[in-house]
Order: C-alpha cells, then structure tokens, then sequence
C-alpha cells in the first residue's frame, strides 16, 4: 500500500496545515478573501464613493465565478477608469529609467510589444496572462481583493499569481493602500518575466505550503520587504534602483523611495521577517539588496529553516507538488 500521490502521503502528518498538492486542487480551494473593510477602508478614497463601491462589486463577482484554468473574462472598463489608468501610467514610465531596475526596465518594452500596454487603456488581464505564460509559464488569477497570505503564497508554488481586476480610486493616483490592477500590471507582471524572478517566487511558494501559521507571517513580511517593497543596486553606476512590484505602481511612494528622506538599510532576511510593517502609508524602512541573486541566496537560505518533516519539488509535467525527505 505504497501512497500513490503527495496527498496520501499526506496523511502520515496530520499536524501539517492542509495544502493544495494539485492544480485541480488549487483551483478547486477558493482560498479567504479578505473583505476590503477594516484597515483598508478607514482612509480609503473610495469609502464614501457609491458608483465605486458598486464597481467594485462587479469586480467581486468575476472573480467569484471564475475558475482556474477557465479562460479570463474580458471587462470593459469604462472611461473614467481608462482615464485614471492612464495618468498612473504616465506617473510612472517618467519615473522608470531612473528609478526601476535593469531587468524591470529591459522586460517593461516587451509588454508595450506584445501586450499593448500604453497609457489609453486598461489591458485585458487575459491577454497579459497568456503573454506571460508563454514565457516563464507564470499565470494570473482573478480575484477580489487581497486574499489570504497563505492562499496567496500557495499559488506561487504553481506559477499561479492571484491578481485583481479592478482600479484604484480616480481622486489618489498616484498611492492606494490596496492592490489593484495597476499594481498588478505595472508592478509585479514586468518581472514575472524574467526566469530567475519566476524561480525565486515559486520557491518562495514551495516553502510556505504547509508551512506553520507564525511562519506564514514571518514569510509575509519577507515577501513584503523583497517581492512588495524591495530595492537593489544598479551594477553599471552603483545607484540604488527598485524591483518592489508596490514602489514600481506608486509613482507618489516611487519617488519617495529614493530619495534621502527615506530610510534604507541592506537586506537582511532575519531582520525583515522581524519586522511588521504599515499598509495605508509609506514604509519606514526599505531593504536593499545586491542583486537578484542575493535577494534569492538570502530567500533560499531563510526558507530552509522553515520546520516542516519533508521539503517540495513542483513537477511541471503533472502540476503537482512531490514530497521529498532528507536522508
Ligand atoms: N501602494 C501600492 C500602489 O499604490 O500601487 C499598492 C500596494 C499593494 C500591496
Ligand atoms: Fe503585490
């Protein structure tokens, strides 16, 4: 009685949270959606906006009805959100070549090519998704609004990456306390693009599935200091440029980053897994790392103390995880 897949072997470790071992199973597993309330409403442009509230609405409901693996629904957005796209487009592409890195700023032009991104309109998530999977085999998920960090996390293991469909209040451009698809677009999509990105998000995954609850959140501010709000030096002229996918959609926090007034020291994981941080303002502190490759010897490194009685290999052939134990 030899167990066939991951989740019969599985049952030997009852005390391990459960994890999706499968694409069906992730996309069968909906996964917490973290009501936009709370924190976020508190300053929140949008609380007192009707017509946005409603939208937002419509936007729950697509990502409510989608499932994994179905193809994208196209939405039309109206003008206004067009509009509003727009000017966080341009905020931002002014502020690239001096302040993005080299691989953001190398992989940017490949979605002005294949994607149509320019400042007249929202691009369609399901063009975006195709076009990355096609190159790191990355996909984007709709959904709501945040989601739980584990849930979130367990998607990188798969190259899935939750993502929202909806934008950002028109009256605050320029800096919103929540994801959205600017964030998603223009901050985290460039560098899903890019293979050792790709790599070190996906092993980031790997390691949190199944992982304990307070290493769920000492990962999430990991994540949140690197992946979100990360900085590294630029080889060529040694100036400090960003790779954090929440700087690169804020053209307001963007700017703010680099200059003295922000706080900046090196990356050092234990340091930032320690560390809680703010969502409804700008950071206090900003971590710098070397390169991609510091950034993801330190993640490799911290990951590995994560207590778990076996380590995960992702099969991409099946897309499934596979238990592997050390000798
Ligand atoms: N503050 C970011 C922005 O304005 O685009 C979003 C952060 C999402 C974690
Ligand atoms: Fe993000």
């Amino acid at each position: 009685n030899y167990p066939e897949t991951a989740r019969e072997e599985l049952q030997a470790f009852p005390n391990v949270p459960w994890f999706a071992t499968t694409m069906q199973e992730l996309a069968a597993h909906l996964g917490k959606t973290l009501q936009s309330g709370d924190d976020l409403d508190a300053d929140h442009p949008s609380f007192k906006d009707e017509v946005y509230r409603a939208r937002r609405k419509v936007f729950v409901d697509i990502a409510k009805a989608y499932k994994l693996g179905d193809p994208i629904p196209h939405v039309e957005y109206t003008e206004e959100e067009n509009k509003t796209w727009g000017e966080v487009y341009r905020g931002l592409t002014k502020l690239y070549p001096t302040h993005a890195c080299s691989t953001y700023n190398k992989m940017f032009p490949l979605l002005v090519k294949h994607c149509g991104f320019s400042d007249k309109k929202i691009p369609q998530m399901a063009e975006v998704s195709a076009f990355v999977q096609s190159r790191t085999g990355f996909r984007l998920r709709p959904i709501s609004g945040l989601v739980d960090f584990r849930d979130f996390l367990a998607g990188l293991a798969f190259r899935v990456f939750n993502a929202t469909m909806y934008i950002r209040h028109h009256s605050a451009p320029q800096y919103t306390p929540e994801p959205d698809i600017c964030h998603e677009l223009l901050g985290h999509v460039p560098l899903f693009l890019d293979e050792e990105v790709a790599q070190f998000s996906q092993e980031i995954g790997l390691a949190s599935l199944g992982a304990p609850d307070e290493w769920i959140e000492k990962l999430g501010n990991l994540y949140w200091y690197t992946v979100e709000f990360g900085l590294c030096k630029d080889k060529d002229t040694g100036e400090n440029r960003v790779y954090g996918g929440a700087l690169l959609s804020s053209f307001g926090e963007l700017q703010h980053c680099l200059t003295d007034k922000a706080f900046l020291r090196p990356l050092e994981t234990e340091k930032a897994a320690a560390t809680p941080y703010p969502i409804t303002r700008h950071q206090d502190v900003y971590f710098v790392a070397e390169d991609f490759q510091d950034v993801r010897n330190q993640l490799a490194e911290w990951l590995i103390k994560i207590p778990r009685p076996f380590m995960l290999r992702y099969n991409a052939y099946r897309e499934s995880v596979e238990l592997l134990y050390k000798k």
